[in-house]
């Protein structure tokens, strides 16, 4: 398959042709094909940004549920291996964990010439693209991204230039840049980005029928500057309290690490701006879930629901008032870690849920495994499409997984690496004292979290008797305790953190005021 893909993507498109029929017939996957032996499915990627699970965001989104959660599998334990926007899309991506891929923050590296120049050429779309699906990408891409070049990959790109906008932005559209404003609906990039979805894939589908399409909708929401359609503005009135886990304003946090010490709790005023945000932002997400059944409705009305695969996903969490961490992420607990994931699509099971932990990572050899291609060894995720066979699913972590097979681990986990700076707004100078790794482990028998910070500071929670990381926790170096392996192995990985010396945002609003 890897001498076929050289090849297919140095030969002109006819020979293209007949060697996709090749390769159909011959290499692909036959889970997929039981049914359309022929056309391979269209795959389409939603991804919010910044969208929480554990605040309770999908609960206003009944469309979305209904077409992804009642219509689909729902993964119930959903990480992001680095909860910051242009790590975790990088990840994405590329199905690399940070410190295989090297955009540790959203700042250096992020979409960088570096960037563009090692990783961006072996991103899932550069893969499908070159055994012929046609590829198409709509909205925010990597936060540094200036619309100087279009992504290798993207047949169709409109890619949003730098960070979240909902008005008063400039596209990228395939090269060309195109400035809007704010007339609704025709700025509001919500709507756009679904606009421009069902354009090219009409399209597509009328051009080249029998050609699977690849798309990519990031959607800007519920990201800041939260402006939400106007229809959507009155919606969800104070009385919603969603973002009340039992953490919220759970602070200070004297036996916890260096932030969560010295974040005190909230003032009236500070909690007032909580229900203020939580609302703007399920305002913004009632767009993307019309979005979501307009997409549905499209899918239908061009009769390729059939052999469509959706996944539903965001780049992170996020934390409003918890611990008294006024708004923001980049933590590494449940709030920030965990994200809403659902597949859709042939031979997957309706209103199912799957346990096993599945990862940001696992995104891009996902896709590749839906469409047929081997994922590539150096990617570090793994195809969760095995989660999803009937039977005994495989434990997918217990061996050839990067750092998980240097742990040694005897179960699912996963790794975290944030670099982390304090920024202006606080007093404190130290550039890392929030870099850290982390272990989360979910099994039958053990639900914990485990996290080493450049301060050489220990974190463990035992989510099963503490599932908001409230009341236990733990200082371990205790010999006696299982976790000394970690530890042990923890040392090089904690040095080689506090060697790199890098930078990101956070936004802390309490400190400005
Ligand atoms: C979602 O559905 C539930 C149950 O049917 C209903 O109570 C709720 O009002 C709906 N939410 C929205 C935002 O439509
Ligand atoms: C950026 O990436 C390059 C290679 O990918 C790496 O050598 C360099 O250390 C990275 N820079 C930072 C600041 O992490
Ligand atoms: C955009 O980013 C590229 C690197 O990706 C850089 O070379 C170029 O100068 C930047 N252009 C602008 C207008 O900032
Ligand atoms: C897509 O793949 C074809 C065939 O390999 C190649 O000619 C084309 O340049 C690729 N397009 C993009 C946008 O990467
Ligand atoms: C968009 O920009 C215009 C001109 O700067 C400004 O008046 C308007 O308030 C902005 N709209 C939004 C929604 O930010
Ligand atoms: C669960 O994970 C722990 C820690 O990784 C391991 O010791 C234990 O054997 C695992 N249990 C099962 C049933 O896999
Ligand atoms: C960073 O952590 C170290 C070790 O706990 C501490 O001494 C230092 O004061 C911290 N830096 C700031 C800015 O709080
Ligand atoms: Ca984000």
């Amino acid at each position: 398959m890897a001498r076929l893909l050289l090849f297919l993507s140095v030969s002109a498109a006819t020979l293209l042709h007949f060697l996709l029929l090749v390769s159909m017939t011959a290499g692909l996957k036959p889970r997929l094909h039981r049914d359309r032996r022929n056309i391979r499915p269209n795959i389409i990627l939603v991804l919010t940004d910044d969208q929480d699970l554990e605040l309770g965001s999908m609960q206003v989104m009944n469309k979305t549920r209904r077409i992804m959660e009642e219509g689909g599998t729902s993964f119930t334990n959903a990480f992001v291996t680095t909860p910051m926007c242009c790590p975790s899309r990088s990840s994405m991506l590329t199905g690399k964990y940070v410190h295989n891929h090297n955009t540790y923050t959203n700042n250096e590296n992020c979409s960088s010439p570096s960037w563009q120049r090692q990783h961006e050429p072996k991103t899932f779309a550069v893969h499908l693209n070159n055994t012929g699906y046609r590829t198409a990408y709509f909205g925010k891409y990597l936060n540094e991204y200036n619309g100087s070049y279009i992504p290798r990959g993207w047949r169709h790109w409109v890619g949003l230039i730098k960070n979240s906008r909902f008005y008063n932005y400039t596209l990228n559209v395939n090269g060309a840049r195109r400035e809007h404003r704010d007339r609704y609906p025709q700025d509001y990039l919500t709507d756009v980005i679904t606009l421009e979805a069902q354009r090219f894939f009409r399209a597509s589908k009328r051009s080249y029928p029998h050609r699977p399409v690849l798309m990519v909708l990031s959607h800007a929401a519920p990201h800041g500057p939260e402006d939400s359609a106007p229809q959507f503005s009155s919606l969800f009135p104070n009385s919603l309290f969603l973002d009340r886990t039992p953490s919220y304003n759970f602070a200070p946090n004297p036996d916890k690490h260096w932030i969560m010490r010295y974040t005190g709790a909230m003032k009236p005023i500070h909690m007032e701006f909580t229900n203020v945000l939580q609302r703007k932002r399920l305002q913004t997400l009632q767009s993307v879930d019309y979005s979501m059944e307009q997409l549905y409705e499209m899918l239908v009305d061009t009769g390729e629901l059939d052999n469509t695969y959706i996944i539903y996903t965001s780049d992170h969490g996020y934390h409003i008032g918890q611990f008294g961490l006024v708004k923001g992420k980049s933590m590494p607990y449940e709030f920030d870690i965990r994200v809403p994931f659902f597949i859709r699509g042939p031979n997957i099971q309706q209103g199912h849920s799957v346990p096993e932990i599945v990862l940001n990572i696992d995104l891009a050899p996902t896709i590749l495994d839906i469409a047929g291609i081997d994922p590539p060894s150096d990617m570090d995720g793994k195809s969760v499409l095995g989660l999803l066979d009937v039977g005994s699913p495989g434990n997918r972590y217990l061996t050839g997984h990067t750092l998980g097979s240097m742990l040694d681990l005897d179960g699912p986990g996963l790794i975290m690496f944030l670099f982390f700076s304090v920024g202006p707004f606080c007093a404190c100078t130290s550039a890392n004292n929030n870099t850290y790794w982390c272990l989360r482990t979910i099994n039958q028998t053990h639900n914990f979290l485990f996290c080493e910070f450049s301060t050489g500071f220990l974190e463990y929670f035992d989510l099963t008797t503490d599932p908001y990381q409230v009341i236990l926790h733990y200082i371990i170096y205790t010999p006696v305790s299982s976790l000394v392996k970690y530890n042990n192995e923890a040392q090089s990985l904690t040095s080689f953190c506090s060697s790199a010396f890098v930078y990101a945002f956070v936004f802390a609003l309490r400190d400005k005021r």
